[in-house]
C-alpha cells in the first residue's frame, strides 16, 4: 500500500490550506469530543479515549507545535452533565513505535496504544486560561516523531483521555509552525483510525470522512455508534454515488459492508453524514477492511476529494444488520 500512498500523499499536499486543523474544513464537523470515563456510552463516546496522528513531511525540518482549542472541560463549548467535574489528559507521543506499533492504530485503546516516547502531557479540568482559547505544546523537532518510510514523514500521536467525571470535553487540534497562531506545516496532514465527534449542529449539514483505500482492499465495513438515527449516512467515491449505509440509533452500533471495485483502489472514498435534527449529536465512527484492520482517514483526503465518474459507477450489494 504504502509506496503508492506516498506518491498520492505528495500529490495531495496542494490541499495544505487547513489540512492540519482537526477536524478539517472538508470534514465539516464541529468538534472532537472526549467524555469523562464515568459518562455512559449513550453520550456517544464508546471508550473515552481518542488518538490522532499528525504527519510532517521529511523535508520539513523546522520546529512544530501541536495546539488545542478549548482543551479545558468547562465554560464555553463543552457538554455539561450536572456540574463540570471532568478531567481530560492530553499526551503527545513521538519516537519509535508511536505510529508503527499496531496497538497505536487500533480502534480500541487496548495493549500498548500509548506506544512511543511521551513528549508532553497536560491534564485539564475547568480552566479559564484554556477556555475558548488555544494552548500550545512544543516546540518539537520533527525528528522527535517517528519517521515512516512509506509516508516519507515524521509522525506524532496525540491521545486525549477522559480520566474522570462525566462531562464531554469538546476541542480541536492544529499542527502549527507557530506557538501563538495557526500556521500549517507545508505538506502536513492528520489522520485517525476512529473518531468521536460532535456533528455540526444544523439540519442538512453534511459531515465527511475520507478513508484511503489501498490496493489490497476488496471490501470495507463502516461502523457508527450513537448517531441517534439523526439523518442519513452515504458512501461516495469515484465509482459510487450516494450509496446508503446503515445508521445507528441511541447508544447502539450499526455497520454496513461495501465491496471495493478496482477503480476505487488507491483513492479516498467519502463517508457522508447528513444531519436531520437541530439537537447536538456526539457519535463515533471507524472503518475496517476485509482483514478487520482499521483503515485510516485523513483530514486532507489523499489524492484529493473523490469525484464520481458516471461511466464506472456501480451499485454493490450492501450487507446489513
Ligand atoms: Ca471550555
Ligand atoms: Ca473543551
Ligand atoms: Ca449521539
Amino acid at each position: 500500500m504504502r509506496t503508492i500512498l506516498y506518491i498520492i500523499f505528495l500529490l495531495s499536499s496542494i490541499h495544505v490550506a487547513m489540512a492540519q486543523m482537526v477536524p478539517s474544513k472538508v470534514e465539516n464537523i464541529a468538534y472532537l469530543v472526549t467524555f469523562g470515563k464515568e459518562a455512559a456510552a449513550k453520550w456517544g463516546d464508546d471508550d473515552h479515549v481518542q488518538s490522532n496522528f499528525f504527519s510532517v513531511p521529511g523535508s520539513y525540518t523546522g520546529p512544530i507545535f501541536i495546539r488545542i482549542y478549548d482543551a479545558d472541560c468547562g465554560g464555553k463549548e463543552d457538554q455539561q452533565n450536572t456540574a463540570f467535574n471532568s478531567k481530560t489528559k492530553f499526551s503527545i507521543y513521538g519516537g519509535k513505535g508511536c505510529y508503527s506499533n499496531k496497538d497505536a492504530r487500533s480502534i480500541n485503546p487496548i495493549g500498548n496504544f500509548k506506544s512511543g516516547n511521551l513528549l508532553a502531557t497536560k491534564t485539564l479540568g475547568v480552566d479559564e486560561t484554556a477556555d475558548g482559547n488555544w494552548i500550545s505544546f512544543g516546540p518539537f523537532d520533527p525528528k522527535d516523531g517517528e519517521f515512516d518510510e512509506d509516508l516519507k514523514a515524521n509522525v506524532f500521536k496525540i491521545i486525549a483521555e477522559g480520566i474522570s467525571g462525566d462531562d464531554g470535553n469538546l476541542y480541536r487540534y492544529f499542527m502549527s509552525t507557530s506557538e501563538n497562531q495557526n500556521l500549517g506545516v507545508p505538506g502536513g496532514n492528520a489522520f485517525y483510525y476512529e473518531l468521536t465527534y460532535r456533528l455540526t449542529n444544523s439540519p442538512g449539514s453534511k459531515a465527511h470522512f475520507y478513508p484511503f483505500i489501498d490496493k489490497y482492499t476488496i471490501a470495507v465495513k463502516q461502523y457508527n455508534f450513537d448517531f441517534d438515527s439523526d439523518g442519513f449516512i452515504r458512501m461516495n467515491s469515484i465509482a459510487k454515488k450516494l450509496q446508503s449505509c446503515n445508521m445507528s440509533n441511541d447508544a447502539k452500533w450499526s455497520y454496513s459492508i461495501a465491496k471495493i471495485v478496482e477503480e476505487e483502489k488507491n483513492t479516498s472514498i467519502d463517508i457522508e453524514f447528513i444531519k436531520k435534527s437541530n439537537k447536538p449529536n456526539d457519535m463515533t465512527f471507524y472503518i475496517l477492511n476485509q482483514y478487520d484492520e482499521a483503515v485510516p482517514f485523513f483530514a486532507s483526503p489523499i489524492g484529493g476529494l473523490p469525484k464520481y465518474k458516471y461511466k464506472i459507477g456501480v451499485q454493490t450489494t450492501i450487507e446489513t444488520q
